[in-house]
């Protein structure tokens, strides 16, 4: 204990403080009054201009520092939000590391000044990087929690692969470790609160939810985010979880809700959520005022209420300090903060040059060919059952049977991959699977996995795409590997938030110290004849966009079994998006190359040599490119060099400039819409770097800017034809 107290009432216990020894007490002031401290000194800097952005945790101390104290840092998760300052004080992130990102420190240790004060991260204290998203968080602190529930029960799987081409590196669980995930109230009209809360409360996930109720949500209030403005009766009936609705201003109360909401978790009962009633004694942060919303008495009221105020009326008043005392503390604290701020503003700060570092894995770089051989080597015995294709043997599969082959080679040598989705599982009723051949995909793609692999890897996930990336998110930070399915592309917008704001960015917002290499692997396009607005739509260029995603777009068997390996083995997160017209085409299909065939990202093939014009293109408009090329020679003369790119984000620019400074005409063909579409930008590069080699202007081709309709006949008009890659190439050629 730091204080000057005298020991014979610093040792005692006071019946009136729930047995708490009077030096536990004081320890719990000490916390909440540093952390007070740190954001008032933070408030002075920001208004001296010598930071840029502050919110405060200023009323919540009592119910976070309850949490901290209930759990384990450094064994335990933790998925904090933005005001979670004394929680993460408790687990130990300094007030001078709090400082060091205020000002945008190089050695801020959180993210590098790459993200605001209070956005979370500690791989010490197995604090996950948070975002600024309200609620995104919920849904990795379940993955998380499934991923500690897979290590307890598969111990082969938390064993360290040495040899192995991902860094298997810090994989830690105890069997018994929770995770914390904080929110404010108004969080909860999120979907993905409800999402977590339906997965944890499904499977019956040590996640403890901490609803951090101060009544607003910057100027609204909660009655207008929640209906009858509490929470806890809207979730009652959730099976499984542990319920404690608390007075969050008092950290005794507080303590003591968590320790049982832990204890619930860990004997394995299930979830637990403590909604802690608290108050917003500063404004929702430094940009916000609150006066211009709040009544002058409630705003009174709420002052009255003041959880550092109460403690320390209440340690005075049981006898335990004195007035004097606690004001000496209290300056003492104050100026521990002050010399944080000091020091923190003399640091270094972070170079430009480092501006793109850590966007990707710096480990692994999927380009080069370390994911497994180049060389396809059939087997004698063909893999897989051959449900995926309907084809046995050793003879040519389609690209839907070689994905399938993929995935069960790379979960019988990786017991870390999970595979889940919308109707992934053979069924979920595992016991109908003795009279039923199981589903395994709406379109095949997963057929068998879970009759081979078993349920827990292999199973159904709630019909909600942000629950599948979310929790995605959650597996990978913990050293899982899940292989997730989005049942089409056209509904792969609700986990946009997800993929955009948290997936891509986990590593360069954490600076490199977290990472979330999951695949996603997502049915796309259309030429379905019938596919219609909602199954047959593109829009690859919308994530090639993301700085951290791979996007990767195979137009054959063979590369797809060979890229949804690089994907599998490669750290950083993949978007593999795969044809659904091209699944179980005649063109294309190839052999089973084995289980160590592996194509690297990045490397475009050359599908038809040709010297008049390049024509760059991917998918579906591989074999009608190549239908195109065909009758342009035959009909025309014109020798047609296409370009399959096979991989879209890292593309293959030294492949396109060989072949333009061959041929000097160039096409780039896609089925997504023309505008703003993935040709723009390589037309665009090509115009930029390569001019002079041009004798024509760059073309492009792609879709109508229309989504795709019903009725063939429309079909066939708004999207790319043969015929219309051959007007194109005859008019280019005669430029
Ligand atoms: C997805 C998302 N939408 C909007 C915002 C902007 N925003 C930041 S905080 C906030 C209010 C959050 O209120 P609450 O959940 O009650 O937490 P509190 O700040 O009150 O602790 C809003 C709307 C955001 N960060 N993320
Ligand atoms: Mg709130």
């Amino acid at each position: 204990m730091e204080l000057a107290i005298s020991s014979a009432r610093a040792s005692g216990t006071h019946p009136a403080s729930d047995e708490l020894t009077a030096q536990q007490l004081l320890e719990i002031y000490r916390l909440m009054f540093l952390s007070r401290s740190v954001d008032d000194r933070e408030i002075n800097l920001k208004r001296q201009q010598k930071i840029y952005f502050q919110i405060s945790a200023a009323g919540h101390e009592a119910l976070q520092v309850g949490a901290a104290l209930a759990l384990r840092p450094g064994y335990d998760w933790f998925f904090p939000y933005y005001r979670d300052r004394a929680l993460c004080l408790v687990l130990g992130v300094t007030p001078y590391e709090m400082m060091l990102q205020a000002v945008g420190a190089a050695t801020d240790p959180a993210s590098g000044g790459r993200q605001m004060p209070t956005h979370w991260s500690s791989r010490p204290l197995h604090i996950v990087s948070t975002s600024s998203s309200t609620a995104t968080q919920l849904l990795h602190a379940v993955g998380c929690a499934e991923a500690g529930r897979v290590f307890s029960r598969h111990p082969e799987a938390a064993a360290k692969a040495d040899g192995d081409y991902r860094a298997f590196h810090d994989v830690d669980f105890h069997g018994d470790e929770v995770a914390l995930a904080c929110i404010g109230e108004g969080s909860t009209s999120q979907g993905e609160f409800w999402e977590a809360i339906n997965t944890a409360s499904n499977q019956k996930l040590p996640v403890i939810f901490c609803i951090e109720d101060n009544g607003y949500a910057i100027s609204v209030p909660v009655e207008v985010n929640t209906p009858g403005g509490n929470i806890s009766r809207l979730v009652k009936n959730f099976p499984n979880f542990h319920f404690d609705e608390v007075d969050g201003n008092d950290p005794v109360v507080c303590l003591r809700a968590f320790q049982k909401a832990a204890a619930h978790c860990r004997a394995g009962r299930g979830p637990a959520l403590v909604h802690g009633h608290c108050v917003r004694l500063y404004s929702h942060s430094l940009s916000d005022d609150d006066k211009s919303y709040r009544s002058a008495a409630e705003r009174e009221a709420d002052l009255l209420c003041d959880p550092n105020a109460r403690m320390r009326t209440r340690l005075i008043g049981e006898g335990i300090a004195t007035s004097a005392e606690l004001d000496e503390l209290e300056r003492k604290l104050e100026r521990e903060a002050a010399e944080a701020a000091e020091r923190a503003l003399e640091a270094t700060l972070p170079s430009v040059e480092g501006i793109t570092a850590h966007v990707y894995s710096e480990d692994l770089d999927p380009t080069r060919a370390v994911f497994g051989s180049e060389q396809p080597q059939p087997p004698a015995k063909a893999n897989g059952s051959g449900a995926a294709d309907g084809q046995k043997g050793a003879g040519a599969r389609t690209m839907a049977g070689l994905i399938n082959a993929c995935l069960r080679d790379e979960m019988r040598r990786d017991p870390r991959i999970v595979v889940y989705g919308e109707d992934v599982a053979d069924a979920s009723r595992a016991e109908a699977l003795a009279e039923v051949k199981g589903k395994g995909g709406v379109f095949k793609l997963t057929a068998g996995l879970q009759t081979e692999f078993g349920a827990e890897r292999v199973f159904n996930s709630p019909l909600a795409e942000a629950n599948i990336v979310g929790r995605a998110v959650g597996y990978a930070v913990r050293g899982m590997k899940p292989v997730v399915e989005v049942q089409f592309f056209d509904y792969i917008w609700p986990a946009m938030h997800q993929i955009r704001n948290e997936l891509a960015l986990m590593r360069w917002r954490s600076n490199g110290e977290w990472a979330a290499p999951v695949v996603l692997r997502a049915p796309i396009g259309g030429y379905l004849t019938g596919g219609a607005i909602y199954h047959s739509q593109s829009g690859e260029s919308i994530f090639t966009h993301l700085p951290g995603l791979r996007v990767v777009f195979p137009s054959n068997a063979l590369d797809a079994n060979g890229l949804l390996r690089t994907a599998i083995r490669c750290d950083d997160p993949v978007l593999f998006l795969e044809h659904k017209r091209l699944y179980r085409e005649t063109y294309g299909r190839a052999v089973y190359p084995g289980p160590e065939f592996a194509i690297p990202f990045g490397k475009a093939k050359v599908v038809r040599p040709g010297a008049d014009i390049t024509l760059i293109t991917y998918g579906a408009l591989v074999p009608r490119s190549l239908q195109a090329a065909q009758h342009a020679q035959h009909e025309h003369g014109i020798e047609t060099e296409i370009l399959d790119l096979r991989s879209l984000n890292p593309y293959d620019w030294e492949a396109i400039a060989a072949s333009v400074r061959k041929t000097h005409r160039v096409i780039v063909a896609h089925e997504d819409m023309l505008s703003w579409g993935y040709g723009a930008e390589i037309a665009a590069r090509i115009a930029d770097e390569l001019f002079d080699e041009l004798d024509a202007p760059v073309r492009r081709i792609g879709s109508m800017d229309t989504f795709v309709a019903y009725q063939p006949i429309l079909e066939d008009a708004i999207l790319p034809q043969p015929e219309t890659i051959l007007k194109a190439i005859v008019e280019l050629k005669g430029y």
